[in-house]
């Protein structure tokens, strides 16, 4: 899944693809290096000073992308909102998925639409909002919290009239999560993939990743790389990522590895 952030202040690339042509050009590239999904957002959830939009300036941002995109990407299109009128202009725009960070609490109208309009949802953890999730970052077990946590709104998604098998869970790396909270959630892969959905992992150049790399671009992106490949080895079916070419790599190197008794 490659990231296109039509905002700007983005974490890692805000202010890059405010115009509109210049965002389409950058879907159009990373659908070239291999990226297999879109994600347009127009709402920056960073950490730190993420300011909270309301839903005419995320639609003033996302529209003209979807506008001239439409019928040139063969890959599916997500949309990136908590906000149930965003989620609309992209769907009726073409997008296939809706991305919610809020996993469908944002917004009351959420549900019922992903419902009736029969998308696919990435159901996100967090806590809290874009501008105070880091105040919720507290947990005794991190991973027995999110993956219950993940478990009840795929629940309530259902009871919502969301279909099953339309459903993609992510432990929101990042969001209202230290370092080690991150680091924790991905050495328990295999446990939140055993839920019965495909896993989203968001792992690309974020604050866990800086920890271990530095701030050196190039060893942001190999380590994000890294991530990407031990997702893919322990059954993550999404990466979402900024560079796409790294992170195809990545996730072919892992796929390719067969588990040991594969014969030969
Ligand atoms: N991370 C970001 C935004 N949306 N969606 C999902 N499902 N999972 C994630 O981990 C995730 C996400 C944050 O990254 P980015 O879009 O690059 O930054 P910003 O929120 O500042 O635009």
């Amino acid at each position: 899944m490659g990231v296109l952030n039509v905002t700007p202040d983005s974490f890692s690339d805000g202010g890059r693809y405010l115009d509109p042509q210049r965002a389409a050009e950058h879907a159009l590239e990373m659908e070239a290096a291999g990226a297999a999904i879109i994600d347009i957002g127009g709402e920056s959830t960073r950490p730190h000073g993420a300011r909270e939009v309301a839903a005419e300036i995320e639609i003033e941002r996302v529209a003209p992308v979807l506008k001239r995109l439409g019928g040139r990407l063969r890959v599916p299109i997500s949309i990136d909102t908590r906000k149930a009128a965003v989620a609309r202009v992209a769907l009726d725009a073409g997008a296939a998925i809706v991305n919610d960070v809020s996993a469908l609490e944002a917004d009351p109208a959420m549900a019922p639409l992903v419902a009736t309009r029969k998308c696919a949802v990435v159901l996100m953890h967090m806590r809290g909002g874009p501008a105070d999730h880091m105040k919720f970052a507290h947990y005794r077990d991190v991973v027995g919290e999110v993956e219950a946590r993940l478990a009840a709104r795929a629940r309530a998604a259902i009871g919502a009239g969301v279909t099953a098998s339309r459903i993609i869970l992510d432990p929101g790396l990042g969001f209202a999560k230290r370092p080690r909270h991150s680091l924790a959630l991905l050495g328990a892969l295999p446990r939140l993939c055993a839920l019965g959905y495909p896993i989203l992992v968001g792992a690309s150049r974020k604050g866990f990743v800086r920890v271990a790399a530095g701030r050196d671009p190039a060893a942001l992106e190999s380590a994000t790389a890294a991530v990407n490949a031990i997702a893919i080895a322990a059954g993550v079916a999404i990466v979402r990522v900024h560079d796409v070419s790294s992170a195809v790599a990545a996730v072919k190197m892992a796929a390719a590895i067969k588990p040991a008794n594969g014969g030969g």
